[in-house]
């Protein structure tokens, strides 16, 4: 495992140097935030994004994300020229030794949540969700206002987007996905470069819309669409932590035995209720996902990839991106580590190597 920090480019309040300050942290997540869905990501601009993360003595390990058009989910006619276009950006990647691609799957909107500043009992905010109030949400006059989305729709956009979707249950979504993979794993196997799909956060549908990459069989079918290395996951550790139903540890020991985690994103979850939760600091004490089991698990079957501190709370009095502050990120950053350390020298002791 080693271990990587999400920044936002240029636009990020964080700069690259104080990323370089936190201890064992040597690679970066990051993405080309202005080229549309659908365009093709070129060489150039990402070789510039890479040289600025060089030139800060960093290295950009992991892309998060390449988009997926809505067109592609839909299995609309125009979807084979938007997936050329994605394979372009893949090879782009490859190109540029950038080996690990972090995507996902979800319908119109990526991750979700119905409050970005929940005050928790120390005074920090964090990031909530709870369905009912999403019931609430009211989505005529388009995303505008609405928590965690990736892209932006005006009204009518949304409303068409919706009705299209009408048509596209989750059995049509699988069947979209596995299109999908099918063109994209070869070529990103040939390129060197490992896809790993992000599971929907929250793990359900919402606003009427399939969510089907939720719980640790959906992940295995995943990997099972096209059989390669280069078809893995992200496991992360928060979103498939909101549904109890979930044993992220046990997830993390099966696909781990499978060699398909890609990338992991640490992150913890308190549960409060049917379909509510929200997220707490990275501790397993702090939520309901053991991160230590989860981190032995990884160990355990020999994880290599990146991994990163996902979502920290707001504290210290710090103002930014909703979910992606400095201070907790790398207060998480250090935990997850000092996992790693735990349980990398608690296996070589029991091995009977020196610790
Ligand atoms: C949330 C992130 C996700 C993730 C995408 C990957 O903070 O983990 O938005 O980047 O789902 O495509």
């Amino acid at each position: 495992m080693f271990l990587t920090f999400r920044w936002f480019g240029a636009t990020d309040p964080i700069p690259l140097s104080h990323v370089r300050q936190i201890p064992g942290v040597a690679g970066v997540v990051s993405a080309l935030y202005d080229v549309p869905v659908g365009v093709a990501w070129g060489r150039e601009p990402l070789a510039r994004l890479q040289g600025q993360i060089e030139a800060a003595g960093l290295r950009l390990a992991v892309v998060e994300s390449i988009p997926v058009h809505e067109e592609i989910k839909l299995g609309w006619p125009g979807r084979d020229r938007l997936i050329d276009n994605y394979c372009k950006s893949v090879c782009s990647m490859g190109e540029l030794g950038i080996g690990v691609l972090c995507w996902n799957f979800m319908p119109v909107f990526d991750w979700m949540r119905t409050d970005l500043a929940l005050r928790l009992p120390d005074g920090s905010t964090a990031l909530a969700y709870d369905h009912e109030a999403l019931g609430a949400i009211d989505l005529s006059r388009g995303t505008g206002d609405l928590p965690g989305w990736a892209t932006a729709y005006g009204a009518d956009e949304l409303r068409a987007l919706l009705a299209a979707y009408r048509a596209v249950d989750a059995a049509r979504l699988w069947d979209n996905l596995a299109y999908f993979l099918e063109r994209v794993v070869p070529v990103a196997e040939r390129a060197g470069v490992r896809m790993a799909i992000h599971p929907d956060d929250p793990p359900w549908p919402i606003f009427g819309l399939p969510r089907i990459v939720t719980d640790g069989p959906a992940l295995e079918r995943v990997v099972g669409l096209v059989d390669s290395p280069a078809n893995g996951v992200t496991l992360c550790t928060g979103s498939l932590g909101a549904l109890p139903e979930n044993d992220v540890p046990a997830i993390a020991r099966r696909l781990g035995a499978l060699h398909r985690i890609n990338f992991a994103h640490g992150r913890n979850v308190r549960v409060t209720g049917e379909r509510r939760f929200h997220e707490t600091a990275h501790p397993s004490a702090c939520g309901n996902v053991d991160l230590f089991a989860v981190l032995r698990a990884l160990h355990e079957t020999g994880y290599t990839g990146p991994m990163r501190s996902d979502h920290g709370r707001m504290i210290w009095g710090e103002t930014g991106r909703p979910g992606y502050g400095l201070h907790d990120r790398a207060l998480g950053a250090m935990y997850l580590q000092g996992l790693w350390e735990g349980v990398t020298r608690e296996a070589a002791t029991h091995a009977g190597a020196h610790p």
